[in-house]
């Protein structure tokens, strides 16, 4: 990894296959501008061309914020149709980030406002420091959210609880968003990191294919009907029993050992 590459991110191979990719504009809250995103997207490639990736990292620098949403001084200054180019620009990262081959986990250690809640909802899941803080903004500016906010905090939180958040703007405590689904697991800011990484260690040693197979599963199923879904549960079950990882599981469990699924 060549840290020259990037100027508002940092990405880091913390340990065997897992990734991290720090967010890191701390004077402006991580704000999200079209460099960052551009960024974030390299960052994406190098992580995907790296067979041996298994888990992504997303968090901020600093202590205050995860990202304090889409950059206001950046959007000023946009045109309508600039406006929803930078829209489609995030929302196509976003969509990459839930439809990777692997899990993506955030790690909201503190402000995801905005275009910062966006992105953490397009994590598979979320941890959460205790200073955390979750909102949708945009009521507040003039705007609606543009990176997707509508439609999953809608489907993470249901419809009565996404439109209060929405039409009133108001920031939920991380304990508030755990209550409501949104998050995971809540830890003491300086555990947060720590905690993200034995989970991700946690993910590494599994099967990397069975884990990009049920991904697709869960992310694609959400959107079809339960006979359809239940159908591409069998199909990609079957699928499964073509890989190596499934010899070596079914083997390593015969064998009574660990399995290595390299
Ligand atoms: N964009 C640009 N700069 C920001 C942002 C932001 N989103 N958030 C904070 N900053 C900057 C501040 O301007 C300030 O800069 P400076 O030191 O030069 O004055 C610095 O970060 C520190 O911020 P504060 O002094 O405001 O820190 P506070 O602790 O007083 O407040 C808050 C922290 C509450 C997080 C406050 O900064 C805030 O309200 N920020 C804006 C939050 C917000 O409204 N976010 C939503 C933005 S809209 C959006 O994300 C839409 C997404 C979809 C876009 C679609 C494309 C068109």
């Amino acid at each position: 990894l060549d840290p020259e590459t990037f100027n508002n991110i940092l990405l880091e191979q913390v340990r065997d296959g897992v990734y991290l990719l720090t967010i890191n504009r701390p004077k402006v809250l991580n704000a999200l501008n079209a460099q960052t995103l551009e960024e974030m997207n390299n960052a994406v490639s190098t992580v995907t061309a790296d067979k041996g990736a298994r888990v992504l990292l997303i968090t901020g620098s600093g202590e205050k914020a995860f990202v304090a949403g889409a950059d206001i001084a950046h959007m000023s200054n946009l045109s309508p149709l600039e406006g929803k180019a930078f829209a489609e620009h995030g929302m196509h990262l976003f969509r990459r980030l839930e439809t990777l081959g692997i899990p993506v986990v955030a790690l909201v250690n503190g402000y995801a406002l905005g275009g910062g809640c966006e992105l953490a909802m397009s994590c598979d899941f979320i941890l959460a420091s205790d200073n955390a803080k979750f909102g949708q903004p945009e009521v507040n500016l003039g705007v609606t959210p543009g990176f997707g906010g509508t439609q999953r905090l809608t489907r993470l939180v249901g419809t009565s609880m996404a439109m209060e958040l929405l039409v009133t703007g108001r920031n939920m405590s991380a304990e508030e968003a755990m209550q409501r689904g949104l998050v995971n697991h809540v830890y003491p800011q300086p555990q947060l990191l720590e905690e993200g990484l034995k989970l991700a260690s946690m993910i590494a040693g599994k099967s990397g294919t069975a884990i990009q197979l049920t991904k697709e599963l869960v992310q694609r199923g959400q959107d079809l009907d339960l006979d359809n879904a239940c159908i591409m549960e069998s199909d990609l079950f079957g699928l499964s029993f073509s890989t190596p990882d499934r010899a070596e599981g079914m083997a390593a469990f015969l064998e009574s050992r660990k399995p290595n699924f390299g």
